[in-house]
């Protein structure tokens, strides 16, 4: 069943310069890409992105680190895409994920973890119009 979802390369990946190996992977995995920017969240956008943590107490954290950089925002679309793609992007906390996930190769981090990727078709729906409004 083809399905739309959306990575980030959050800031810690854009300057460790993984933006080409992680697009890469989606590509090589079958996904087709219909949407690709590079921007940096505001406050305010972050805080909308991640409204569902604000009232967590690391969002304090997560706002911090999220604005500190720029970021890739990608709409892919394949089978099963939401799914499939958490599976590629592994465990929140990088030291815990699964080798060959892109946090299991790549980081060690939990705040600082590389890539976002929305944990379901209705994220999506509300993560892509707050990134691509
Ligand atoms: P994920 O869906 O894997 O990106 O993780 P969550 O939606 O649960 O959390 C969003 C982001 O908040 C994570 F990527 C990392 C960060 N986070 C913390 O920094 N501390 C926490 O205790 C939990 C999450």
């Amino acid at each position: 069943m083809s399905e739309q979802t959306l990575f980030i390369v959050k800031p810690d990946g854009v300057k460790r310069k993984l933006v080409g190996e992680i697009i890469s992977r989606f590509e090589k995995k079958g996904f087709t890409i219909l949407k690709l920017k590079m921007f940096t969240f505001t406050k305010e956008l972050a805080t909308e992105f991640y409204s569902v943590h604000k009232d967590k107490p690391f969002f304090g954290e997560l706002l911090e680190y999220i604005t500190s950089g720029p970021v890739v925002v990608t709409v892919v679309e394949g089978n099963n895409a939401v799914a499939t793609t958490r599976q590629m992007v592994g465990a929140t906390k990088s030291f815990e994920a699964e080798p060959g996930s892109i946090r299991g190769d790549f980081g060690l981090g939990f705040t600082e973890n590389i890539i976002h990727a929305s944990d379901s078709t209705e994220s999506f729906d509300k993560e892509v119009n707050v990134v691509f409004k």
